[in-house]
């Protein structure tokens, strides 16, 4: 006969500390246990002791190097499978019940039919490896803002990177208390450990499946072991699932950073920032203002993802879900980010970097001058001439480091603040060679969801796939909403609709480009901590200062309206980064077309009347 299951009971099957006292997660752990059969169970507690342990293991399984101690004190460097390196948009699935809740540009299976592709696949998966349970928040404890997620994978390297990168263990074990709602998230490598095989650095699959179900809310990785494919706080729930939750309770989940800016005078804004992936989200974030801007002071509180809500003043405010930075290394120096650079100077983790003779780390644009010998991420011998004649990069281009917000020097005062910062303005950018100016201040809300909605960019190197090709990638969330893009739009429509109606003052929205390219190909705008004029200039128009030209899509500044001081740029330069082509934005029109066509069902009629409006004001 059967006897009632005790919670003792219930924790020994799963070897879950006393602590948890969950039925739902503990029963959800063994069901999850024996599907994947891991060999053991491991309940993570988040404490540092236990971080240096799993980083021990790592380095004695061979999937970490410890670094230069004297150098880069308790840093580790893991070089992943070639073949997993970035994000697999294609194989990223939302799951609902009806096709057209994903939308046109979500790949979509149903439920019932992905539980039946996965479930073979899952099937024994963690045989021979641990399974590690993450307790993680997303977003500082306990805020009403926030949200626990659950993550069960065999790969250590994930349990060690979501200590960084969330608030994860026993704190977040302590908010879920005994019936707590969490999101299940289970990833695994897809690489059981048979018998007598010896284990490789970096286990991964040739298949792969990043699967969401956004009614129950779960989230189901197979295959992969790199960054959003496998830290599944991040783009799985932070973005695809959170945005499900966000558009039914009337809030967003943004694939944006969000800046403190304090002027000579001591007044702070707030910058919520959309740029697509590896376009320059954590420079701007942790922006150095430039010579000529004494006295100003740029803070960081997120550099990837805000959770944005409406309060009762009427005004938005975001919170970082994330505590820690998971950023493109190649490109980061001293000029380029020299907080960042800061930030790595110590308890980083690093990916697919190169290997320096003394124990540290390398990438293309760390140095101006590359050091004369490298081991490459690829494990290869690497010097600048093997670069020269093979075009070998030293670093993966979709390189990254994993570092905990609290390293760095610029972090926000109000990073931590479970009631979030007060949004002042929204900022879209996409990287494009031409055609789309420096800056734009939209006319109103309507017309800056539009230039949001309608945003192109180049491709990069943090999605597999060719690069530098321009697709269209609204808001910067085309890989990350988690439902019909069409409804996200109307999500976003409605929103400002209804703080507008209750008597708000709306954030501004601006769109930005720091891409431009001259016909040599070199761009133009020297970006970087020279963003900052950019920026200025909008914290002016928000406090109601004239200056700058209307045209077709809203406004932009004149070269008399930016602070020069300490930067030598012409008139002409300065033209030929906000001058608007009429021709080329009538292509670009039709572009858009081809978005709206697209999206048909269900596209907001406001989208549509708002081009028709631009159109008339390029003819007239
Ligand atoms: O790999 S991640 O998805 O975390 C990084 C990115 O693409 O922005
Ligand atoms: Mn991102």
């Amino acid at each position: 006969m059967n006897q009632p299951e005790t919670l003792a009971s219930l924790q020994a099957s799963v070897h879950a500390p006393a602590q948890v006292t969950h039925v739902r997660l503990l029963a959800w752990v063994r069901e999850i246990a024996s599907l994947t059969q891991p060999d053991s169970i491991y309940w993570c507690d988040g404490s540092q002791d236990e971080y240096d342990r799993l980083c021990g293991e790592l380095v004695k399984a061979g999937t970490f190097k410890k670094l230069n101690d004297a150098k880069r004190p308790n840093s580790y460097l893991a070089w992943s499978d070639p073949t997993d390196v970035a994000r697999v948009e294609d194989r990223t699935f939302i799951c609902c019940e009806k096709k057209e809740d994903a939308g046109p540009t979500n790949n979509w299976m149903a439920p019932a039919d992905m539980r039946k592709t996965l479930t073979p696949l899952f099937t024994g998966s963690m045989r021979g490896r641990t399974m590690y349970v993450v307790p993680f928040s997303m977003g500082p404890l306990g805020s009403p803002i926030a949200h626990i997620g659950v993550e069960l994978s065999d790969s250590p390297y994930v349990a060690v990177n979501m200590k960084i990168m969330t608030r994860m263990g026993k704190g977040a074990l302590d908010v879920l208390g005994d019936s707590g709602e969490f999101v299940p998230c289970v990833h695994t490598v897809g690489a059981p450990i048979l018998s007598g095989v010896k284990d490789v650095a970096w286990p991964c699959n040739k298949t792969k499946y990043i699967v969401h179900y956004p009614e129950s809310r779960e989230i189901w990785s197979y295959g992969s072991g790199y960054g959003g494919n496998a830290l599944l706080g991040k783009k799985c729930f932070a973005l695809r699932i959170a945005s499900t939750m966000g558009k039914r309770d009337g809030w967003l989940a943004e694939h944006m950073l969000i800046l403190g800016v304090t002027n000579p005078e001591g007044k702070k804004y707030h910058v919520a920032a959309a740029f697509p992936s590896a376009c320059g989200k954590t420079n701007f974030a942790m922006l150095i203002p430039p010579k000529g801007f004494e006295g100003w002071k740029v803070t960081t509180i997120g550099d990837d993802i805000a959770w944005i809500k409406p309060a009762k003043d009427g005004r938005l405010y975001a919170i970082n879900p994330e505590a820690g930075y998971f950023g493109v290394a190649p490109g980061t120096n001293e000029q380029s980010n020299a907080n960042c650079m800061a930030s790595l100077n110590r308890d980083v983790i690093f990916t697919n970097v190169a290997l320096t003779d003394d124990g540290d780390v390398w990438w293309e644009g760390m140095t101006k001058v590359a050091p004369a010998h490298l081991i490459d991420w690829q494990g290869k011998d690497w010097t600048p001439q093997i670069a020269k004649e093979t075009g070998a990069k030293a670093a993966h281009p979709n390189a990254r480091f994993t570092v905990a917000a609290i390293n760095n020097p610029a972090l926000d005062d109000a990073w931590d603040d479970p009631k979030g910062v007060a949004i002042d303005a929204f900022i879209f950018g996409g990287r494009r060679a031409t055609t789309v100016p420096l800056v734009t201040e939209a006319r109103d809300w309507v017309e800056g969801v539009y230039m949001a909605a309608t945003m192109g960019t180049e491709t990069t190197a943090a999605q597999a796939g060719a690069q530098g090709v321009v697709r269209r990638d609204p808001f910067a969330m085309l890989p990350f909403a988690g439902y019909n893009m069409a409804d996200y739009f109307a999500h976003w429509l409605s929103l400002g609709d209804k703080l507008e109606k209750s008597g708000a003052k709306l954030p501004k929205i601006f769109t930005v480009n720091w891409f431009r390219k001259d016909a040599d190909g070199k761009f133009v705008w020297p970006g970087f901590g020279d963003n900052m004029r950019v920026m200025a200039w909008m914290l002016e128009r928000i406090e109601g200062k004239l200056g700058g030209s209307e045209h077709a899509f809203g406004t932009t500044p004149s070269y008399a309206d930016l602070n020069w001081n300490g930067l030598a740029f012409t008139e002409a330069q300065f033209q030929s980064v906000v001058s608007n082509d009429c021709d080329a934005w009538k292509a670009e029109m039709k572009l858009h077309d081809e978005l709206f066509a697209q999206l048909e069902q269900g596209l907001p009629k406001a989208l549509l009347e708002t081009k028709a409006k631009i159109e008339a004001r390029l003819d007239s």
